[in-house]
């Protein structure tokens, strides 16, 4: 019935991503007429068109997939491969990228709840990441401070005093981030921080802003998984990753039977836990003879369908 499915989903991927390479063909044809005066512009502006044919197909992927769990196996996982099936027989383009699941990753707006007042649980749980990573706790208060509505500092924290005097100055955001990059603006969270040193990988890639607060256990990387509790061996969180690549976890309840894991383990884990994905990002690179152009794109699914929440062109 799996195999059945997958199949089905499979025609259907490739009859859209099909359609779309039609569309953005004929869309090409079009702006051939009106930019063949200027070589560099034409190429560009071929470039851009694959490259928005490419967000509209990563974005019908995502809509059609049923959302009973969510995992790198479904088609949004391949669509680097269907891209280049879909863009393989246009001359001189193509279109090329990634989806990335976001609930895999911890949200760093949710440390606070909707009137800026701490969460524990979630404090603890970025807490544990830092140490992890072998990052200070100690930039904690910043980023509480950052993200709580009022101007006093809380002991170890900085607010808008504290940013005023920068080069140049700015205020503290005071409220959620909207975008990852923000990040950056927060005392102590410097580039080591945020992209790592060395061999030792920095904060980037296990945080989001976009996220419902669960943690989809099928994406989750390694250090997000242990994270989640004190409690969680790094023997139970390679079983958890060794289960899910042979056969994602469909229910959270398939987790009761894994080696190690205890009934009281489980219980404080299940409410940050989820097998569904609602936030994803998307990276698409549209490329026409010279010319590249590339979109990234933050988008919210859900039962109504796909939402685009973040654009980015360039
Ligand atoms: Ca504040
Ligand atoms: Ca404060």
């Amino acid at each position: 019935m799996v195999v059945r499915r997958q199949g089905i989903a499979l025609l259907m991927t490739l009859l859209v991503l099909g359609l779309l390479t039609a569309s953005a063909l004929s869309l090409m044809r079009l702006a051939d007429l009106e930019f063949r005066v200027a070589d560099n512009t034409y190429a560009f502006a071929q470039a851009e068109i694959l490259a928005q044919a490419g967000l509209q197909g990563a974005m019908t992927l995502l809509a059609m997939d049923d959302n009973d769990y969510d995992a790198p196996t479904d088609p949004w996982g391949r669509f680097g491969q269907y891209a280049s099936l879909a863009t393989g027989f246009i001359e001189e383009g193509a279109f090329g990228g990634r989806i990335e699941d976001l609930s895999g990753l911890i949200d760093i707006n949710s440390l606070v709840d909707r009137t800026g007042v701490p969460v524990t649980q979630r404090i603890e749980q970025f807490d544990r990441l830092l140490r992890l990573l072998e990052l200070d706790p100690d930039i904690l208060p910043d980023l509480l401070d950052w993200l709580d509505p009022d101007d006093e500092a809380r002991m170890g924290g900085a607010e808008t005093p504290y940013y005023r005097q920068l080069d140049p100055p700015y205020p503290c955001g005071n409220g959620p981030l909207d975008t990852e990059a923000q990040l950056g603006l927060v005392k102590g969270f410097g580039r080591r921080v945020l992209d790592g040193q060395d061999d030792r990988p920095g904060l980037r890639p296990y945080v989001t802003v976009h996220s419902s607060g669960l943690i989809n256990i099928n994406t989750a990387p390694e250090p997000v998984l242990l994270s989640l509790d004190d409690g969680l061996t790094r023997a139970v969180v390679q079983e958890i990753m060794g289960r899910r690549a042979s056969q994602p976890f469909e229910k959270l309840d398939e987790l009761r039977d894994l080696p190690g894991l205890t009934p009281e383990l489980l219980n404080r884990i299940v409410p940050l836990i989820s097998v569904k994905s609602e936030f994803f990002r998307i990276r698409v690179e549209g490329s026409f003879r010279q010319a590249r152009a590339a979109v990234t794109a933050v988008v919210y699914r859900s039962q109504s369908g796909v939402r685009l929440i973040y654009y980015l062109q360039g």
